[in-house]
């Protein structure tokens, strides 16, 4: 048989390293890999029924939008940035965060199962579909996961994969941090840490790939690309804070949530190489402490949660990260 080939097709050799992160990426990432069957949310129950009405109706519904978030990523986000990818290391590693995504997206519901019961979860889930905030959440992430077509956008759409997992998450992780710092709730907050952990390392990985690219750019395209992605940031924010006044209200954590978020939207502008945006306050220290890597668990990065131990990992630093 005669055949005219189209192109030379590569495997993925990881014999050598293709630049010097992505093989320490791909390692921390296959570390950290978790499942929510390992985590007994059952535990939580005690705890979910002592709560008032209003405190489970605020932490379904940031279960839910964090669903929503992480259905996007996996199911858009990653693959987006995927294909405009040349590197086949790191196809790969972004192939295994969106798995993990998909993980994360699953673990809200093996939250709900265990606490709600079917006719709460069906409400739940058509709440997504009829809140305005996280519709247009979720539609100002995908305008850029869904035009990437050269390297601007590709750019434009890693910046917004960061936002989303370096800040837009945070209105959401807050209350689960808060009530699992003072006890209450501790083995939902444990899969919020695990997704927490695996979204801190997303960001810095994502960050540096929109890094390099911007480092391609010359200076008259780096200053459009930098208005675009503060416009891009400024209507994230704009509908986070919209968000967060909605599902807080009557919680008094507003305004605590919206200076978290603009703490963690300095993070997420770090890890793209800009400045930070906002002068923020003291985080509550509650909250603080779930964030830390040193705390909680003693080891964060070595556990999978109170009591559970898989394996030994390497802490994850970052010096590590350092190119
Ligand atoms: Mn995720
Ligand atoms: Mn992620």
């Amino acid at each position: 048989m005669t055949f005219k080939l189209n192109k030379i097709h590569k495997a993925v050799n990881w014999n050598k390293e293709d630049d010097n992160f992505t093989q320490a990426f791909w390692e921390q990432n296959v570390k950290q890999f978790w499942l929510p069957e390992e985590i007994s949310v059952s535990k939580d129950l005690k705890n979910w029924n002592e709560l008032s009405d209003k405190e489970k109706e605020l932490y379904k519904k940031v279960l839910a939008g964090l669903t929503l978030l992480d259905t996007k990523q996996g199911n858009n986000g990653i693959p987006s940035m995927m294909s405009l990818t040349e590197n086949l290391q790191r196809k790969a590693v972004l192939s295994f965060m969106g798995t993990m995504e998909e993980i994360h997206a699953k673990s809200y519901s093996s939250i709900f199962t265990t606490l709600l019961s079917n006719g709460e979860i069906d409400e739940l889930f058509e709440w997504i579909e009829s809140e305005k905030t996280l519709q247009r959440k979720a539609e100002l992430i995908l305008e850029a996961y869904e035009n990437v077509s050269d390297k601007k956008s590709l750019y434009l759409s890693m910046i917004t994969s960061v936002f989303l997992e370096s800040f837009l998450f945070y209105s959401g992780f807050f209350y689960p941090l808060f009530l699992a710092g003072q006890g209450k709730m501790v083995a939902s907050g444990e899969i919020i840490s695990l997704i927490l952990r695996d979204e801190s390392l997303h960001g810095k990985y994502i960050g540096l790939l929109a890094q390099e690219i911007h480092s391609t750019f010359n200076e008259n395209e780096k200053k459009e690309l930098s208005d675009r992605m503060y416009i891009i940031f400024n209507n994230l924010m704009e509908n986070e804070i919209e968000y967060t006044n909605l599902i807080y209200k009557d919680s008094n954590l507003e305004a605590e949530v919206i200076n978290f978020l603009q703490y963690n939207a300095n993070r997420a502008l770090e890890n793209v190489g800009f400045e930070k945006y906002y002068k923020v306050e003291a985080i509550n220290p509650i909250v603080l402490n779930g964030l830390s890597i040193e705390t909680k668990t003693h080891d964060f990065f070595s556990t999978k949660g109170n009591g559970y131990q898989k394996g030994i990992y390497e802490e994850l630093e970052d010096e590590d990260f350092i190119i």
